[in-house]
């Protein structure tokens, strides 16, 4: 039984279309994919604007919120919560050369449109927590923007969503490229300095994925480390990645195993969980799965990250504090290298 409660979105089981090629698997159902969400263990289901109101570009306020009331009797049936929505501001036309920092005031209009239903959202589904995935904020021609005034726009932005309703709770979920060329926000650094200038930093955290640390060249322990000192880590995406590429998304662990252990242990050591936080997962499974196997690499990823937890259990803190007092950390790696290793 693990302490912690797990999360995922219903992107994290797709048809397995790639940039290069096209679905190998058929499309599965919302409905049926959180019942399999439920079964498979996980305890709320993170969401973009539009998996919860789709077309809800062409509704009214009114009916977006009525349509997302839907979806909480969806997920009360299934006894299941929402962790977060995340305004889905990079598929848009509006969204082409950004959304809050677009060169163009109706793009950017139409960005702070979707993040404030998001919020609305939020509240037919029960949660108080927003996710800025920053997809296409930051530059492709270096020369298109200004560094200083797109970081303004993004803060202005989040004022904005912090104005309008005084119990939301946003969350950067930092990437420091892809699609975009150079982000504006790239790492969970530069979120909490954004959180720092908005109106009410309280409100404003971050949410580390592994990759995107991995993709910024920096260790995904250490970013969860930071944030968590910050009193500002309110969600992370585990994942893994297999060194500077494009985002892969692959399963808890399955690259960076050493890594995978510190994410788990820093977490577990600073008690993420305990104000009702999430072990979120981001991961996609291979393109060369079966229909029947959707699913595996959330149980797979599920499963390393519990493996994981009953290491950090059997983790030796005094033999620690005993190398650490005689400065013998070759003695304290092999330690934790074979802790790994053995059974
Ligand atoms: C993509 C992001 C995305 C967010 C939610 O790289 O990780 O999945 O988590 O929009
Ligand atoms: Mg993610």
């Amino acid at each position: 039984m693990s302490r912690f409660k797990f999360s995922v979105g219903p992107w994290n089981v797709h048809e397995g279309a790639d940039a290069y090629g096209p679905a190998t698997r058929e499309t599965i159902s919302f409905e049926e994919k959180i019942k399999k969400f439920k079964d498979i263990g996980f305890d709320a289901i993170q969401f973009h604007d539009d998996d919860a109101v789709p077309n809800m570009n062409n509704m009214t306020e009114e009916e977006i919120v009525a349509e997302a009331k839907k979806v909480k009797a969806l997920l009360d049936k299934y006894d299941l919560k929402a962790e977060f929505v995340a305004p889905r501001l990079w598929m848009d036309p509006h969204t082409t050369d950004g959304g809050f920092t677009s060169n163009s005031q109706e793009d950017r209009e139409f960005a702070m449109w979707r993040a404030l239903r998001s919020i609305d959202i939020a509240n037919a589904l029960g949660c108080d927590k927003i996710v800025l995935w920053l997809a296409r904020e930051g530059t492709i021609c270096y020369e298109s923007k200004s560094p200083v005034e797109s970081t303004k726009k993004l803060i202005n932005a989040i004022n904005t969503m912090l104005a309008y309703d005084k119990n939301i709770k946003v969350m950067i979920e930092t990437k420091p490229n892809e699609p975009i060329d150079r982000s504006v926000c790239p790492t969970l650094g530069h979120a909490m300095a954004i959180s720092a200038a908005t109106i009410d930093p309280n409100r404003v955290g971050g949410l580390l994925e592994s990759a995107h640390a991995m993709l910024a060249g920096l260790d995904p322990a250490s970013e969860i480390g930071f944030a968590l000192a910050m009193g500002k880590l309110w969600g992370v995406h585990l994942n893994d990645q297999n060194g500077m590429k494009f985002d892969q998304d692959k399963s808890f662990g399955v690259e960076n195993l050493r890594t995978a252990f510190n994410q788990i242990k820093v977490l577990m050591e600073n008690g993420f969980g305990n104000n009702g936080e999430y072990i979120g997962l981001d991961v996609k499974v291979m393109r060369t799965e079966k229909q029947e196997g959707s699913y595996k690499h959330l149980e797979n990823s599920l499963k390393i990250a519990k493996m994981l937890e009953a290491k950090v259990e059997k983790f030796d803190y005094e033999y620690q504090k005993k190398c650490v007092d005689e400065r013998d950390y070759e003695a304290l790696e092999m330690y934790v290298m074979e802790l790994l290793m053995q059974g």
